[in-house]
Parts: C-alpha cells; sequence; structure tokens
C-alpha cells in the first residue's frame, strides 16, 4: 500500500480482514508488493558443499544402510534459505548417490527428469530401459522422465554421483507419478552403447522401423567425459572466451537440438588459467560441480573458493563472477529450458 489510510479506516479494514479469513479470503493489497517483485527475490542462498565433506558422511551411510534398503542411497544438498524443501534451487534438486559393489539400487521409473554426474568410481552403471550406461568419471548420463532405471555396481570401488533432478519443478505442478518394476534389475534389452551407435552419429533409423526403439523425442542418454573434454579443449584452442561463460558448450538432445531434457538445461564450461569472467546475472538458478582447477565464484559480493569436485549453487539474479586460478572446467545444470518456453528467461550481462 502507498498513500496512509486514516486511523478509522486502519481499524475497521483490520476487522474485515479477522471476519474473511475463516472463508480464506485476504486483501492483496497487503502483499502485492512481496508478490510481484521489480526483480527476482530467491529465498535460495548461494551455497558451496565441499567433496570431501559430503563423500565423508555418505560412506559412513554406506555403512549402516543398503541401496536396496534405501532404494536410493543419497545425500540431499539442500539449499540453506529454502529449509525442509529437499530443493537445491527453487525448481531444481541435486543430492550425492553412492552405489557400493555389488549393489542394485531397484528399478523405477517417475515423472520426473534426472541428469547423473560422475564424481568418482568406475565400471558402475545406470540402465535405461534395460540399457547400460557404463560409467567413468564426469560422465554426463540422463535419465528422461518415465524411463526405467536402475543403477548397479559391478565394480570393485564405491562409485558416487550427483544427482540433478526436476523433483521441485514437478511438485510445483502437482504432477509426481512413480512405479516400481516388479524385479530389483530391468533386464537387459540391447547391449551397452547401442543406444549411441544408432542415435550418437547424427544419424537416426528411419521412422516406421522396428529398430527404432529409443523415446525417438529423448534417445540419447550418454554423454562421456572423453567426448564432451575433447570438445572443450578443442573450443579452448581454436578460438577467445566468451567474457561471461569462458568457453562453454551446451549438451544437446540430438532429436530437435535444444536442451537435454524439457525441465533442465546442462552445459560445461572452460575458463583459462589467470581468466576472470565478465559479471552476469540471469534468472536460471544453477547447480555446478568443480571439475578440474582451482577459482573463486564471487556472488554477489560473497567469495567463495572452489577446488575439485566441489558443488557450488548460485540462485536466480544473484551478479556472478567466476575467477579461475587455475585453468578451470565447471559443468552446470539449471532451468534455463523450462523458463525459456515459459517466456521468463532474462539474463543482464554487464
Ligand atoms: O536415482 O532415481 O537423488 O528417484 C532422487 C530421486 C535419485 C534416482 C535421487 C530418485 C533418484
Amino acid at each position: 500500500m502507498s498513500a496512509a489510510l486514516s486511523n478509522d479506516a486502519a481499524t475497521q479494514l483490520k476487522a474485515l480482514y479477522a471476519e474473511m479469513q475463516p472463508q480464506s479470503l485476504y486483501p492483496l493489497w497487503e502483499v502485492l508488493s512481496a508478490l510481484v517483485t521489480p526483480t527476482p527475490r530467491s529465498p535460495a542462498q548461494v551455497h558451496r558443499w565441499t567433496y570431501a565433506d559430503a563423500r565423508d558422511y555418505l560412506l559412513r551411510a554406506g555403512d549402516l544402510i543398503t541401496a536396496a534398503q534405501a532404494e536410493r542411497r543419497v545425500l540431499i544438498m539442500e539449499n540453506p534459505g529454502l529449509p525442509g524443501t529437499s530443493c537445491a534451487t527453487s525448481s531444481l534438486y541435486a543430492g550425492l548417490q553412492l552405489i557400493l559393489p555389488g549393489e542394485i539400487a531397484p528399478c523405477h521409473r517417475h515423472a520426473q527428469c534426472a541428469l547423473r554426474f560422475v564424481m568418482e568410481g568406475e565400471g558402475a552403471f545406470t540402465a535405461v530401459d534395460g540399457e547400460k550406461a557404463v560409467m567413468r568419471p564426469f560422465d554426463l548420463v540422463l535419465t528422461p522422465g518415465w524411463q526405467w532405471h536402475d543403477h548397479g555396481n559391478t565394480s570393485a570401488q564405491p562409485m558416487i554421483w550427483l544427482d540433478g533432478l526436476d523433483i521441485p519443478t514437478v511438485m510445483h505442478f502437482d504432477a509426481s507419478f512413480a512405479e516400481h518394476w516388479p524385479e530389483s534389475a530391468h533386464p537387459e534389452t540391447v547391449p551397452p552403447g547401442d543406444t549411441t551407435l544408432r542415435y550418437g552419429r547424427n544419424m537416426r533409423p528411419m521412422r516406421g522401423t522396428a529398430s527404432d526403439r529409443r523415446p525417438g523425442a529423448q534417445p540419447l542418454f550418454h554423454y562421456p567425459y572423453s567426448e564432451w573434454r575433447e570438445s572443450l579443449e578443442n573450443l579452448a584452442q581454436s578460438g577467445d572466451p566468451d567474457p561471461h561463460f569462458g568457453h562453454a558448450l551446451e549438451f544437446t538432445n540430438p532429436a530437435h537440438g535444444g536442451a537435454v531434457m524439457p525441465t533442465i538445461s546442462a552445459h560445461v564450461r572452460l575458463l583459462p588459467a589467470g581468466f576472470t569472467s565478465r559479471p552476469r546475472l540471469s534468472t536460471d538458478g544453477t547447480v555446478f560441480v568443480v571439475v578440474e582447477g582451482k577459482g573463486v565464484a564471487r556472488v554477489g559480493g560473497k567469495e567463495i573458493t572452489l577446488q575439485e569436485r566441489d558443488t557450488l549453487v548460485v540462485p536466480s539474479w544473484r551478479e556472478l563472477v567466476f575467477q579461475a586460478d587455475t585453468e578451470l572446467v565447471l559443468f552446470g545444470y539449471s532451468d534455463r529450458v523450462a523458463q525459456e518456453k515459459l517466456g521468463l528467461f532474462r539474463e543482464h550481462r554487464s
């Protein structure tokens, strides 16, 4: 409210509010400025999780509960500004999942889209609709909405990856569905790598053939580190860095060339040693993982040091600057694609 009310009107309004409240009616003019803000005011905070600390707790949990008992043995990285919500940003979730040798995290499917970004371990897999993606550190693996997935570890080491899901987005729309497969693992449908050979070579099976097995709109689900790192290196060797992103590549869905999933965009960036990015704000709160190197993130006046495998969350509309002390390679995911579809995405570059 702007202009002042008389004492009498104010008193009578208070009485009116008290009368309306049992019928779930409230005056907009008391809350309008908090609802329709001139710029985003995320309650989320900038926060960094140190990998060594989180890993230690996760391994201790691994001594106490099996993957089968937990269904998913995951430590949620909850934003300290969003307590009790299991949210990393207002629209996205982040967690660290552990699969020990010999374990299977049982097969299920859900409306929520998920990505996995491998932190450590080698040789464990996520099976998507019965096709194994055998994972190595810093591989990106997708489990798009409603595709069956189980995780297994036939290697001799623990396997830890970051889970990025659109859980808060699905919750926002009250659109969650989930089912369990009757067995712990989905039967193997095709050998590992089949999808990459069908859809990862700028080709696709011709329509109407029995070989069009994967969902045509969402075929590819494994983006190996060895491939994206080589592409990023080539980009870095062959041109100047973008002043705000450094050298950056977005992961795409080959079916349409857009973001990897309907609600989640993902990218990698390389900042050369000594590079400091120009300040940028954007409406897509972003979760970053440090893949290589050391540096500093300056977010709205806060300085956060970054080391390998740390996870950093930067909320919507906070000025962000990265400073690379050594060559710094980052993975990041956000809801940018969802906001673009809704006509909400904005950024400001200075
Ligand atoms: O692996 O399917 O971190 O369903 C949270 C929910 C992982 C999964 C999470 C899930 C999963």
